[in-house]
C-alpha cells in the first residue's frame, strides 16, 4: 500500500494523487501541512527535511519532491506508461515537468495566493497585475507547443501534463481576465474530462 502525506488543496499533493487515479492506484492519505500543520515536526522532518507535502512510503522507501514521485510510481507501477518509450519523448515530456517548477509555479503562485488565500483588503494590485503579465507569457508557451504536438510532451498523455494541467485549472477558474489561447482551451477542456483530474483537481481553489 502507498502512503501519502499531503493536503488535498495543495497543487503539489494534487500531482500525485492525480498520477495515481491515472495508473489506478490505491493508497492511504493523511492529511499534513497548512490548517492541519505537522509538516515541522520532527517526525516528518525526519522523512522530509523541506517540511513540504506531498511525502510517500511504499514499504521502507520513503520519497519527496513531487515530479520525482510521479515518475518513481509510473516506473514501479505504471511500467512506464506514462512517459513515452523513446529517450527524447521522454526528455521532452520531462521538459514541461521541470518547467512548471523552474517557471509556471514563480508566476503562477503570487496571483493565486493574492487572489484565493489573500483577504480582499490586503490584496495588491501591484502584485497581481505582474503575476498576471507573467502567467500569461507562460501559458503562451504551452499554446505555442500545442501548435505542434497535442499534449505537451507528444501526441499522447504523459507526465509531462499534470504539473501544468493542476495550474491550468487554477489558472482557468481564478477571476482574472486572460488572453485568449485555443488551444489551450482545448487542452484543457480535454483534461476536464479525464476521471482523476476531476476527482482531485476540480475541487473548489482554497
Ligand atoms: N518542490 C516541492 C514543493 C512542495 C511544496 O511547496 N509544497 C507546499 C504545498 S503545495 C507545502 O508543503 N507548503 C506548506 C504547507 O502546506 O504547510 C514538490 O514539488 O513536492
Amino acid at each position: 500500500m502507498i502512503k501519502i502525506w499531503g493536503r488535498t488543496d495543495s497543487s503539489n499533493v494534487q500531482k500525485v494523487l492525480w498520477c495515481m487515479g491515472e495508473l489506478g492506484l490505491d493508497f492511504e492519505r493523511v492529511d499534513l501541512g497548512g490548517k492541519f500543520g505537522g509538516n515541522k515536526e520532527t517526525a516528518y522532518l525526519d522523512m522530509n527535511p523541506n517540511g513540504l507535502v506531498p511525502t510517500i512510503q511504499v514499504g521502507d522507501f520513503i520519497l519527496w519532491e513531487s515530479n520525482s514521485i510521479m515518475r518513481y510510481l509510473n516506473e514501479k507501477y505504471g511500467q512506464g506508461r506514462l512517459l513515452p518509450a523513446t529517450p527524447e519523448g521522454r526528455a521532452s515530456a520531462n521538459r514541461w515537468m521541470d518547467w512548471q517548477l523552474s517557471v509556471l509555479n514563480g508566476a503562477m503562485v503570487p496571483l493565486f495566493w493574492n487572489l484565493i488565500r489573500t483577504p480582499p483588503e490586503k490584496r495588491d494590485p501591484n502584485v497581481v497585475k505582474n503575476a498576471l503579465e507573467k502567467s500569461s507569457d507562460a501559458w503562451r508557451m504551452v499554446e505555442n507547443q500545442l501548435a505542434q504536438t497535442k499534449y505537451l510532451g507528444g501526441d499522447a498523455f504523459t507526465l509531462g501534463d499534470i504539473p501544468a494541467g493542476v495550474w491550468a485549472y487554477r489558472w482557468f477558474n481564478l477571476p482574472v481576465e486572460r488572453p485568449k489561447f485555443d488551444r489551450l482551451d482545448g487542452w484543457y477542456k480535454g483534461l476536464c474530462a479525464r476521471p482523476p483530474y476531476q476527482k482531485h483537481i476540480m475541487i473548489p481553489l482554497t
